[in-house]
């Protein structure tokens, strides 16, 4: 009995949905945004004062605002590719452009992918200190610290001429002043060299949180020619991009990213106080390992079997990964072998649901991507 009644809360509270369908619709060509995704469109997580994202939120605006920073949270989501990619001089053959890894509405409308896409826009509107927090959207891999919708928040500080010999010294010192407001001076971490086409040298800081790096934001010194776009080419400045699922997930030490999104009430009534606290895990499920196994027939893409996994188990998935790939010596075909973990936050599941659900992702496996089962 009380295992229904939790199931029934969860299934009950349908998302609120902002997404303009009208003007959008999804089955129109060039679209790849599935239904889960667009409904959840709107859901603001970031700026629900009890939630633990608009909790971390109000804790990084407590160490920013003192600086002179502006905040936005509410700028939509839906931009355009010129915005999320050209002003940030993204090559028009990267990767991240692909529809394999970025949610697309029409030819040049995306859901953003990061919230550098407002750079522009802002920067352009005379804006010298700027934070921008949303939710942002990728085709990514399964895993318990991704997840295809997330939150970030987005840093810009523009210097006058004469401030600017320290502004790489100044970015990196800010951001681990950030790391011991949030957490505390005993935290362990490490900056990363990175790429990004829009930062000039670029960073990425890792924080160590059971017992692995996680990735929690990206950074780096404004390229020339992002400035010069928006008109500002005699400035010079920094940009972050704070991951906020991550910072949550250290800070409350919530161990899964999907529980971001549960309306399980023994999750949320943890964090009522608006306080931080450490989140006390009520249950661990055990997980159910289902395995599939096809040979690839033409262009294939992994992102493409995770949403097909995500749209039919939801996040009853915790991880998918490739557990075997090889090249058949006579045939010269690949075959790929992917373990699914299926578990839930909330309950247990049943043998025969989850056969169900596999079954299902089998069918569809073949239908939508063509590949042969073996
Ligand atoms: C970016 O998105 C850059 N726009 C960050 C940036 C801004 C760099 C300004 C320079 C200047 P990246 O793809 O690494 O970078 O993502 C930033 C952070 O988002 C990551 O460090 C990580 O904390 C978080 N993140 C990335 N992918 C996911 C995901 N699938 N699920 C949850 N968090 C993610
Ligand atoms: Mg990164």
């Amino acid at each position: 009995m009380i295992l229904r009644r939790v199931w029934r809360s969860n299934c009950t509270r349908r998302p609120f949905s902002s997404f303009p369908y009208d003007r959008y619709p999804l089955d129109a060509p060039g679209c790849n945004v599935p239904r889960n995704i667009a409904e959840r469109v709107g859901t603001n997580l970031h700026r629900q004062p009890q939630h633990p994202l608009g909790i971390l939120q109000r804790q990084i605006l407590e160490f920013w605002q003192p600086h002179g920073f502006d905040l936005y949270d509410q700028l939509s989501p839906i931009v355009s590719t010129t915005n999320n990619f050209d002003a940030l001089r993204i090559p028009s053959d990267h990767v991240s452009r692909s529809p394999s890894d970025t949610y697309y509405l029409n030819a040049d409308t995306v859901l953003r992918t990061h919230t550098s896409a407002h750079q522009h826009e802002l920067l352009r509107a005379g804006h010298h200190r700027f934070l921008v927090s949303g939710d942002v959207y990728r085709r990514d891999e399964i895993d318990r610290s991704h997840y295809p919708i997330f939150h970030q928040m987005e840093g810009v500080k523009l210097f006058a001429p004469h401030e600017q010999n320290s502004i790489e010294s100044e970015l990196k010192e800010s951001l681990e002043q950030l790391a011991e407001h949030l957490f505390g001076p005993d935290i362990t971490k490490r900056w990363i060299d990175t790429y990004f086409p829009f930062t000039e040298p670029s960073f990425e800081l890792e924080i160590l949180f059971e017992g692995e790096w996680l990735e929690v934001l990206g950074c780096g010194v404004i390229h020339p020619e992002v400035l010069e776009k928006t008109g500002r080419g005699d400035e010079m400045g920094y940009a972050f991009g704070l991951g906020l699922e991550r910072l949550a997930m250290v800070l409350f030490q919530i161990p899964d990213i999907r529980l971001f999104w549960t309306h399980d009430e023994r999750f949320h009534r943890q964090f009522a106080s608006g306080e931080i606290v450490q989140f006390e895990p009520y249950s661990k499920f055990p997980p159910c390992y289902k395995d599939i196994s096809f040979w690839l027939e033409s262009a294939f893409h992994v992102n493409d079997l995770n949403e097909i996994v995500r749209d039919v188990a939801g996040d009853l998935v915790e991880r998918v990964w490739l557990m075997d790939d090889f090249v058949h010596p006579k045939t010269g075909k690949t075959s790929h072998c992917y373990r699914i973990a299926y578990r839930s936050m909330d309950r247990s599941l049943t043998n025969e649901e989850i056969d169900d659900l596999q079954e299902i992702v089998r069918n569809r496996v073949v239908d939508d991507l063509g590949v042969i089962l073996r």
